[in-house]
């Protein structure tokens, strides 16, 4: 079974900034991970990070044909971009929403999520390691084991 994740605006530069917040594993480190644990439970991992809000749109379009679930992070785009939330809406498929940080105790306006309602679980502040639990938690849902 295959799965995408997909990264938003800025996390190409995970690790090179903002330790204190984002911790140092860079993306590519990530990466790997999720491979190796999607590879653990029998998950093919395709993932990718744009900055284009366009090119977020088109592969969630292109997931809801090619893919049996999705693990967003839409960096910035989580704030405001009804676009991602109605391209994920539309492809009907399990998705979970991960922040690396916890939205709810930053900023007030990092708290507000446009795509949270239309995802099947959020998890946030977790750091990176977020990512291989949205893994595991889409790995039990496409199982049916939810
Ligand atoms: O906590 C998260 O994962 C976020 O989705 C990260 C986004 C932020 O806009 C969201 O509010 C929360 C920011 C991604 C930018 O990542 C950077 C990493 C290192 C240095 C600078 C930016």
């Amino acid at each position: 079974m295959k799965v995408f994740i997909l990264n938003g605006p800025n996390l190409n530069m995970l690790g090179e900034r903002e330790p204190a917040i984002y911790g140092t594993d860079t993306l590519d480190d990530v990466e790997s991970m999720c491979l190796k644990r999607g590879a653990d439970l029998g998950l093919e991992v395709d993932f990718r990070q744009t900055n284009d809000e366009d090119e977020l749109v088109r592969w969630l379009q292109q997931a809801g044909k090619e893919v049996s679930g999705v693990i967003i992070n839409p960096a910035a785009f989580t704030h405001y971009s009804l676009a991602v939330r109605d391209a994920l809406a539309a492809t009907k498929l399990p998705a979970i929403e991960v922040h690396i940080s916890n939205i709810y105790a930053r900023e007030e306006w990092r708290a507000k999520s446009v795509v949270s309602g239309v995802v099947t679980a959020v998890i946030a502040g977790c750091g990176t390691y977020g990512y291989v639990l949205a893994i595991e938690a889409l790995a039990k849902i496409l199982k049916g084991e939810k």
